[in-house]
């Protein structure tokens, strides 16, 4: 990898600066105060903590650009082609109960486009990037996404509706269709991961229905620009907005798809 343009070594910095946050609260978990957004959403100081170095951080080196955060939700800028899409801790869940697997994800779109993503888990020091056009990579190794052709020798992630979220029915009718035809099925607890995994071949395909778009946006990039492809579930047009996202190589796509396709 070359040299990291201006605009990938702020939204890295900001994540690594955000991540050692995070570190520091993820040593402390015990003492972390909590509270629900609904039955089983958690949102903890860490959570907080976290957007608020982000905010910052950005707000300084890109002075105007707008925001859509998940705990501060909107915040318009002055500059109306530039928005950053941020979750400042994807697998709060994973992250209150002492598991490693937790990330800081931050996108940056473009006049409605998604130009450039970063995922990281600092637990592990993994940043997940990418800048439409340049490639994906994990640290300054690139990525490119699994090769499996077939549903039987692949490893599919997905994400389980929980305590209050809707669509528990769906999501069995779904899983019976996949699990039958494939090696594995792995639920991780965070979105960006999953996406940013199916990028580096560690997952052959992820799916997940009402996803956020701070959930996606940095993930959809590195997935894309590892080779992998995305859609919409039900064939709509905008992942982002309904959050129904399926992730992998062309062919595990297609097979996904007719899986999905054949619950309804
Ligand atoms: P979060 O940790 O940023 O809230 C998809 O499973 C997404 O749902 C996760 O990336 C996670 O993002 C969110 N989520 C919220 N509550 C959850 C729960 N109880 N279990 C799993 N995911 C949850
Ligand atoms: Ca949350
Ligand atoms: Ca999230
Ligand atoms: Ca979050």
């Amino acid at each position: 990898m070359g040299q990291l343009t201006s605009l990938m070594q702020i939204m890295q910095g900001a994540a690594r600066k955000a991540g050692r946050a995070l570190n520091r609260d993820f040593g402390e978990i015990e003492h972390l105060q909590v509270s629900r957004k609904g039955p089983a959403d958690f949102v903890t100081a860490a959570d907080r903590r976290s957007e608020e170095v982000i905010f910052k951080e950005l707000s300084e080196k890109r002075p105007g650009y707008g925001f859509l955060m998940e705990e501060r939700g909107e915040v318009a800028g002055t500059d109306k082609t530039h928005r950053w899409i941020v979750d400042p801790l994807d697998g709060t869940l994973n992250f209150m109960h002492g598991q490693p697997h937790f990330a800081v994800s931050i996108a940056l779109e473009r006049m409605g486009e998604i130009v450039a993503g970063v995922v990281y888990n600092p637990a592990v020091d993994e940043m997940f990037h990418a800048e439409k056009g340049t490639g994906a990579w994990l640290n300054d190794r690139r990525l490119r996404v699994a090769a499996r052709k077939e549903l039987a020798d692949a490893v599919i992630a997905t994400g389980t509706p929980f305590y209050g979220k809707k669509g528990h029915a769906r999501f069995l009718k779904e899983l019976h269709q996949v699990m039958g035809a494939t090696a594995g099925i792995r639920r991780y607890g965070s979105a960006s991961l999953d996406l940013s995994w199916v990028a580096a071949g560690r997952f052959d395909g992820f799916w997940e229905r009402d996803l956020k778009a701070w959930d996606i946006a940095a993930g959809l990039v590195i997935v894309r620009e590892a080779g992998g492809f995305i859609a919409e579930i039900d064939g709509g047009e905008d992942v982002l907005s309904t959050g129904n996202i399926v992730a992998g190589n062309e062919d595990m796509l297609a097979r996904l798809i007719e899986k999905l396709d054949a619950a309804r």
